[in-house]
């Protein structure tokens, strides 16, 4: 009778074992939990299924075999609840590193377009509705572009070496964008209407208005009878459509190798005590017209040379040419 009752009691203990492991790791929510658990019922020194298992030597032989057969099923379900823990918990981890679809978003930060690249666009768009169109040239000339087809002999000081960066006897980053009109009308027979933009270089001290490396926008119209009134007026309508029409601009009489005549084109600075070079411009020199193949006597034409910060600076009242290059985003988003 004492052994029935041992064999009674010692279920009754695998049933409770049962459920309270299962409880335990049921209910365990982090992986130290899970752990506590594993231990207190699956621990192989001390662990109470351990403890149940030494159990069966103390019992009746005749109870030995129903007893090991549950102990069987307790230990079994426990193990796969331990698994199902583990499984839980790593599934948890996993979701816990993937997209929260439910908070708020955060809005990517969009820039947009440099104020120099603004007024590139711009000028492209404006020129366009004069009729020009728009021709591209290197950066790395070689010297009868930038010089000799111009127009400046090998004795010129504006060849000096002081005054460029020469990458080579015969090469060197071009020091205006002139050289464009030289490779255009190279490339065509007249008439020509283009501009070309792009960075020109020289070693130019830099202060509030000048840069070693900075931007020309180069006009270029080639046609018969074509002149001095063309390009005033071509530049003063420019001048109005992009820099407002009360902007004042003036001509001066100036020197160019590749012009003749040749002027100077000043805008009235931003405060309006002073006046700024925006450019240079002139009627195409007959000489240049010659070296390129035109005949001079068919065809004339005018071109100019604009400094696009400068132009950049003035339509949004930017009094330091350095801004421009700083690349800083306090300057920049206000753009
Ligand atoms: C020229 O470069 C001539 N090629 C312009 C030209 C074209 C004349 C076609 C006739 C016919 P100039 O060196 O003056 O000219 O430069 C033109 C403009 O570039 C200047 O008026 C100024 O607006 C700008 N510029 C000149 N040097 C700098 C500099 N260091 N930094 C910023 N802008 C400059």
């Amino acid at each position: 009778m004492s052994s029935q009752d041992t064999l009674e009691s010692a279920l009754g203990d695998l049933e409770r074992l049962e459920s309270e492991g299962l409880a335990a790791l049921g209910a365990a929510d982090s992986p130290e939990a899970v752990e506590a658990a594993r231990i207190e019922y699956l621990g192989q020194k001390s662990g109470r299924l351990k403890a149940a298992q030494e159990r069966l030597r103390t019992l009746e032989p005749s109870g030995k075999r129903a007893y090991g057969q549950r102990f069987n099923g307790v230990k079994q379900a426990l193990e796969a609840a331990l698994e199902e823990a583990r499984t839980r918990l790593e599934r948890r981890a996993v979701a816990a590193d993937a997209l929260d679809v439910t908070l708020p978003g955060s809005r990517p930060r969009l820039g947009h377009r440099h104020p120099l690249t603004q007024t590139a666009d711009e000028l492209i768009d404006l020129f366009g509705r004069f009729g020009f169109s728009v021709a591209r040239g290197p950066e790395v000339e070689d010297t009868r572009h930038n010089f000799d087809a111009l127009n400046i002999p090998p004795v010129h000081p504006a060849r000096d070496p002081l005054d460029n960066f020469y990458l080579s006897e015969s090469t060197m980053l071009r020091s205006q964008t002139s050289t464009v009109q030289i490779r255009v009308m190279e490339a065509q027979p007249p008439p020509v209407r283009v501009i070309a933009i792009g960075r020109v270089y020289r070693p130019d001290t830099v202060d509030a208005t000048h840069s070693f490396m900075f931007h020309q926008v180069e006009g270029l119209m080639v046609d018969r009878g074509v002149t001095m009134a063309d390009l005033k007026t071509v530049l003063r309508l420019f001048a109005r459509s992009y820099l407002g029409q009360d902007v004042k601009i003036r001509f001066r009489p100036s020197f160019f190798p590749f012009t003749e005549p040749s002027v100077e084109v000043d805008m009235l600075w931003h405060g309006g005590d002073r006046w700024v070079e925006m450019g240079g411009a002139g009627m195409v020199d007959p000489n240049v017209l010659r070296a390129v193949g035109y005949d001079p006597e068919e065809v004339t034409g005018f071109a100019f040379g604009l400094g696009i910060e400068r132009l950049c600076m003035r339509r949004h009242g930017i009094d330091d040419i350095r801004l421009l290059y700083q690349g800083d985003v306090r300057f920049l988003e206000q753009f």
